[in-house]
């Protein structure tokens, strides 16, 4: 039987369409021992560590030395198509949760503390390896390709934690579970140009992965092994995503973006920013969850010029 305050924020997650699962605090020393064991195994790239994992806190907030709990929520997300003027009209997708990351943040924050009002919840997010965090709940499976999926929206979502100060009797921990199929199938490693994916461990190469290279500011050019033909984003990768049998259901789900004339389009590619009108073309990239810094190198990429 599950507590009824439990009950209570997981029903009111699943009435948004999203959905939750909670830990109690006491839990960070296993998750972080999740993460140092791959550390301590020389399994991560020291670039990896340091831009990524040295940032998680396996700590309460300062902010709530008092939290009891982790609420880790799922929230399905589509990719979107934008497009680009060069000469004609180039569409460009952003992958699932580039756009919106902040609607959905603080949405989820304001939707539990709306569910929480009369019991006086709190809640402060939390800075921690979200993808472990959600497994370990059972919330999400890991996918051969290191991403998490859900059973209905498969690896189309975010994920977003929360502190909070309410006890909760229900701690939802467990083993992280793979995806029954990825046993036997390898459609991902495949169709990763990068070779990110490997079959002799779970953990995928990071620093091959195009994602990595592509997010990093536009003055880091891309190393020699990458390709012409692998960009197929304006920022990150679809590869292993669309390969994968599990999101054969959701594949299409498509949200339309900004359009940019041939003039903003021309803007863009020539990579001065230093002028007014940089701050209104962020604006309009931030809409898309993309921002000036990625420019002009990979619209560069994605066009071929
Ligand atoms: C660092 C990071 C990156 C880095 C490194 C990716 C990585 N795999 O670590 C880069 C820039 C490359 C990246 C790329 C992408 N990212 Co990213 N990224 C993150 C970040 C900040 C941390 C991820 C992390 O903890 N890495 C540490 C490694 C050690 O953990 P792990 O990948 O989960 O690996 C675990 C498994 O391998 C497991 N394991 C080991 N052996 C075994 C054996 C078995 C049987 C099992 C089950 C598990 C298992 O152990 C590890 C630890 O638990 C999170 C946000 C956050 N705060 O968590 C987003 C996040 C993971 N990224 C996200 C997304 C969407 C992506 C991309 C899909 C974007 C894109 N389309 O290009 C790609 C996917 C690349 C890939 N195949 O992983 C989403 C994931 C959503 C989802 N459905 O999974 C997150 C959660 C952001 C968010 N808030 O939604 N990302």
């Amino acid at each position: 039987m599950i507590d009824v305050l439990s009950q209570k924020v997981l029903d009111g997650l699943k009435g948004k369409g999203w959905m939750g699962a909670i830990v109690p605090v006491d839990r960070l020393c296993e998750l972080q021992r999740d993460i140092d064991s791959l550390l301590e195994q020389g399994l991560v790239n020291t670039s990896v560590i340091e831009a990524y994992l040295d940032t998680f806190k396996y700590e309460a907030p300062q902010q709530m030395p008092d939290a009891r709990s982790i609420i880790v929520v799922a929230v399905p997300q589509p990719r979107m198509r934008i497009h680009f003027t060069h000469g004609k009209d180039v569409v460009a997708i952003v992958p699932p949760t580039y756009a919106n990351a902040w609607t959905v943040i603080n949405g989820v924050k304001s939707v539990l503390e709306e569910i929480t009002a009369e019991d006086g919840g709190r809640f402060e997010r939390a800075s921690l390896p979200l993808k472990t965090l959600a497994a370990r709940t059972g919330l999400v499976r890991y996918g051969r390709n290191n991403i998490t999926y859900l059973p209905e929206h498969g690896s189309y979502h975010r994920l977003v934690a929360y502190f909070s100060n309410l006890d909760f009797e229900l701690d939802q921990w467990k083993e992280r579970e793979p995806l029954p199929a990825c046993k036997t199938c390898d459609l991902c490693v495949k169709a990763c140009p990068a070779s990110v994916i490997s079959q002799d461990r779970f953990l995928i190469r990071v620093e091959r992965c195009l994602t990595f290279h592509n997010e990093m500011p536009s003055e880091k050019p891309f190393p020699k092994q990458v390709q012409a033909d692998w960009h197929n984003a304006i920022v990150g990768c679809m590869r292993c995503q669309e390969a994968c049998p599990y999101d054969r259901k959701i594949k299409g789900w498509t949200e339309e973006g900004e359009h940019f004339s041939a003039e903003e389009t021309m803007y863009l590619l020539k990579g001065d920013f230093s002028d007014a009108r940089a701050k209104e073309m962020n604006q309009k990239l931030e809409r898309c969850g993309l921002d000036l810094t990625i420019f002009p190198r990979n619209l560069k990429a994605l066009l071929g010029v």
